[in-house]
């Protein structure tokens, strides 16, 4: 059994009204009967803290930024991920706690 919403009226092209056809919604995945879930076009931003260009004479760094996704504020976006040339054959995931992450990186050097 799907939980898939099946499109009941084709006679309406944007059933719930948020500017996204229900063929558009079905096919990106999206609710054609709840207006604040639609289609999203706009990548996640993410910010860090951290100034650029830092040399690291440190064999520890407090990384930390935000994240947000105007598009959709309440995607649950959950965690990040960071490649760093410092540590490199490490990558770095942190935990999203209201749009902020911190998270300690160790270089082996
Ligand atoms: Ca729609
Ligand atoms: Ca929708």
């Amino acid at each position: 059994m799907s939980t898939r919403p099946t499109i009941r009226v084709n006679a309406d092209t944007d059933r719930d009204g948020d500017g996204f056809s229900n063929e558009v919604e079905l096919s990106r995945k999206s609710n054609p009967d709840d207006a604040a879930d639609y289609p999203d076009d706009v990548a996640p931003a993410l910010t860090v803290d951290n100034p650029s260009g830092q040399s690291l004479e440190q064999t520890m760094v407090l990384l930390t930024g935000a994240v947000t996704d105007p598009e959709q504020p309440y995607s649950g976006i959950t965690r990040v991920s960071v490649e760093s040339s410092a540590f490199a054959d490490a990558t770095f995931s942190a935990t999203v706690t209201a749009n902020r992450f911190a998270r300690r990186c160790r270089s082996s050097r």
